[in-house]
């Protein structure tokens, strides 16, 4: 096994875990099975032209039934902890008001054999299906939904509370908001950059009040969000290069991270987003400023961008020459070393979790294996980067491999590959790819050796 990090010596974070991740509505399938709702994913996955192939949900991984092929996945991988996330209309089919007992009963079961097996969960309340019934309402740019989403978080809280340690209240608002309402190409498939907004205040003012009912009703609760970060470079260093940087970080990640860090909005994108800004009401930011015990981040890649002509918005540079996954994502390692440095410098941060690293890459199963040197790559030098920044003295406490299984890739459906198991969409059969066998012997020695 290659060091965790070529240029350190000391060992991991006490307490540090290694896991997987991944979502309800990517892996479960059975979306009208046992009193389920009706999700947003659902109702658009059925537009034509929505998905890539007019792929769904439907079945996907169908890991409602086969859950417990997955833990063995898991177990024997080694990892400490899972990261899934719960499934809001599986709960709370209307969104509000009537909870479905079978639903819970799933994560129940769920929770408990992954305790069984030595997993700790990670459970995260929002990845993405928001109730249908509740974007007929309004959706996340209407404040009603703050309040939906607390009932839901009582609801979950009550019934897993007692096992459920680790809480991740949202996954990516910037995904949500902006690709879901400011740009339509997630679900429910809205274009407007004032919906977007407003769904990003609500989003965020979500997880605050979620924070508070969490630690209300469970003891010993350790809470957190994860927050989608793409590090920006300017193309050159010519000023206008430079203030471009500055826009795109700020709308992409400052917007967030700021105030969930108790910074409020960052000034400079006050100023750009005035005409649009959605109305924030007083103790909103206090709200949004909840506590943290740990802040997830996610990363993949990172963005070289220059100044847009006569002041438009920045501009994404294409990176020719440079390695790109299938997502056409750059392969940028370096990207989280700087990206993890610059948050411990210019923040104080809770500690640190990686709840999403990983690549998709084209998979050739050939005599029913499937070599996949390139992610295997991609995951060696992103963790030695990651172990650089641990060296640097970056809180990070564990990291979530994105993702067990290949799953339902949103709009771009079945056609994007990021699993360490590769799933035959036809039969449903798990394969665990090279990088899988590669990630378990890792995750053993990193418990033997000195890193
Ligand atoms: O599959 C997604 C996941 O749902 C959220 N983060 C990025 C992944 C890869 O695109």
């Amino acid at each position: 096994m290659q060091g965790f990090s070529q240029s350190d010596d000391r060992p991991l974070p006490p307490g540090f875990v290694w896991g997987v991740a991944g979502s309800a509505y990517q892996v479960e399938g059975a979306v009208t099975e046992d009193g389920r709702g009706e999700s947003i994913w659902d109702r658009f996955a059925a537009l034509p032209g929505a998905v890539a192939n007019g792929d769904t949900g439907v079945v996907a991984c169908d890991s409602y039934h086969r859950f417990g092929d997955d833990v063995r996945l898991m177990r024997d991988l080694g990892i400490g902890a899972y990261r899934f996330s719960i499934s809001w209309p599986r709960v709370v089919p209307d969104g509000r008001g009537r909870v479905n007992p079978a639903g819970l009963d799933f994560y129940d079961r769920m929770v408990d054999e992954l305790l069984a097996s030595g997993i700790e969960p990670f459970v995260t309340l929002y990845h993405w299906d928001l109730p249908q019934a509740l974007e007929d309402r309004g959706g996340w740019p209407s404040r009603d939904t703050v309040e939906a989403f607390s009932e839901y978080t009582e609801v979950v809280a009550a019934r897993l509370g007692d096992r459920v340690r680790h809480w991740i209240t949202q996954n990516e608002p910037w995904v949500i908001s902006w690709l879901g309402y400011g740009l339509g190409v997630h679900a429910p498939g809205r274009a407007s950059e004032v919906d977007a907004l407003a769904a990003a205040h609500h989003v965020l003012l979500a997880h605050g009040r979620a924070a508070e009912v969490l630690r209300r009703e469970t003891s010993g609760a350790r809470v957190g969000v994860t927050i989608d970060l793409v590090p920006m470079y300017p193309l050159t260093y010519s000023d206008a290069d430079v203030d471009a940087a500055r826009r795109a970080d700020g709308s992409r990640n400052r917007w967030f991270l700021e105030p969930v860090l108790g910074r409020g909005y960052p000034r400079d994108m006050l100023e750009e987003y005035a005409s649009i800004l959605p109305r924030i009401e007083d103790g909103d930011l206090q709200t949004i400023a909840a506590p943290l015990d740990f802040l997830g981040v996610n990363y993949y890649t990172r963005n070289v961008v220059r100044a847009g002509a006569d002041a438009a918005a920045p501009a994404t540079v294409e990176t020719r020459g440079a390695e790109h996954t299938d997502m056409g994502w750059e392969v940028y390692p370096d990207g989280l070393t700087d990206l993890l440095a610059r948050l411990h410098r210019e923040y104080e941060l809770p500690d640190l979790y990686i709840t999403e690293n990983g690549a998709a890459f084209i998979d050739d199963r050939r005599n029913g294996s499937v070599s996949d040197p390139q992610r295997i790559s991609y995951l060696e030098r992103h963790l030695a980067a990651l172990g650089e920044a641990i060296a640097q003295g970056v809180p990070v406490r564990g990291y979530f491999l994105w993702s067990l299984l290949d799953n339902f890739e949103w709009a771009l459906g079945f056609t994007k590959r990021f699993g360490i198991v590769y799933v035959d969409f036809d039969t449903l059969e798990r394969v665990p790819k090279a990088s899988y066998a590669w990630y378990r012997d890792f995750i053993a020695a990193t418990r033997t050796v000195r890193v």
